[in-house]
């Protein structure tokens, strides 16, 4: 059991209730209101649980932000990953993920707010009720998965920090640890660690950007980011950064870890678009997995990854040739 020790930069969560934790505290008072509608029981216990590993969590499925396309298989979200901190292989981040310790976790917020910080995670998520969101993740790949995240919107955990009007930007960073993070320790890298991404204001304050800290009901396995990683589902699965230690918030527009390796390849904006092709591979297609040598389960990739009515006004009358 985690010991909860409330040090002086904590926030007094019972100011910035949001709506939905104060409404699920009447649905806990009249108990059987919260059972007709569905929703888990007791709201407020789940809303301050730190996600352990291999422990299952509580959570208010959402379908109105869920698709209900075949989930990807459990076997397969868990075990096809990309988290180069742990190695370039499919397979590495399943096999090395281990070696990362994500217990005792904390969040330093910095830059353009009213709340800067150093968060212990617990801190940062007991405000809110976990909700599960089923999203497509299309990687710039040309495959993709359908999972069931659980998380919270990261428009809730931004707003509590207090964003002055300054900031234009979020910048997240990874954790960097060579020493439990193998992939940090390869001469042959080509990532100028720590891994870094980010989002203009209003994306991250859009209704879809989520910060995920489960799946498939539990919490999320290491390889996936745990303790907790971004989710952009309109956008190239590299914007949705792992394990993130650091969120500061900008003027300037910040430098992401794949435009920085490759400019021409990837860029900050990365929406998902089957009309701008990677100069190497189309963007038309993807994978849809499981996908087999003789079943490949090849789809049409959609604009905005299928997320256009959400999202498609954030880019009204920008050329997303040029801000790919
Ligand atoms: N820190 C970090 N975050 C990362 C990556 C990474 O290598 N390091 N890979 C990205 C890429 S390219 C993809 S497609 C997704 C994959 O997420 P998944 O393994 O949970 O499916 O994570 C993204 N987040
Ligand atoms: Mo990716």
């Amino acid at each position: 059991m985690f010991i909860k020790k409330r040090p002086s930069w904590a926030l007094p969560h019972f100011a910035i209730t949001p709506e939905s934790v104060y409404l699920n505290r009447r649905q806990f008072m009249s108990g059987t209101v919260a059972m007709a509608a569905g929703l888990s029981m007791p709201g407020l216990l789940s809303a301050a649980e730190l996600p352990v590993q291999g422990e299952t969590l509580d959570f208010i499925s959402m379908p109105r932000y869920s698709t209900n396309e075949k989930k990807t298989p459990f076997e397969d979200v868990a075990r096809y990953n990309n988290f180069y901190e742990f190695g370039t292989g499919k397979d590495d981040p399943a096999k090395y993920a281990d070696e990362m310790t994500v217990d005792p976790w904390s969040v330093v917020v910095e830059g353009e707010c009213e709340r800067p910080g150093e968060y212990a995670l617990e801190e940062l998520l007991k405000p809110y009720e976990y909700q599960e969101r089923v999203y497509r993740l299309r990687c710039v790949e040309a495959w993709s998965m359908v999972i069931p995240w659980i998380g919270v919107p990261l428009a809730d955990i931004l707003k509590r920090l207090r964003p002055t009007s300054r900031a234009k930007y979020v910048y997240f960073e990874t954790l960097y640890d060579p020493g439990q993070m193998r992939g940090q320790r390869s001469l042959f890298s080509t990532i100028d660690w720590p891994y870094q991404e980010g989002l203009r204001m209003d994306e991250a304050m859009n209704e879809l950007s989520f910060l995920a800290v489960g799946l498939y009901g539990k919490a999320l396995p290491k390889q996936n980011g745990a303790p907790i990683r971004l989710v952009v589902p309109w956008k190239y699965g590299f914007k949705s950064i792992k394990s993130i230690v650091k969120i500061r918030f900008q003027e300037e527009r910040p430098k992401t870890t794949w435009e920085m390796i490759a400019p021409q390849e990837y860029g900050f904006y990365a929406n998902v678009n089957p009309a701008v092709d990677h100069p190497r591979w189309s963007q038309k297609k993807e994978r849809r997995l499981p996908s087999g040598l003789f079943s490949p389960n090849w789809v049409e990739t959609v604009r905005f990854n299928g997320y256009g009515e959400q999202v498609a006004h954030l880019y009204k009358g920008m050329d997303l040739r040029k801000y790919y």
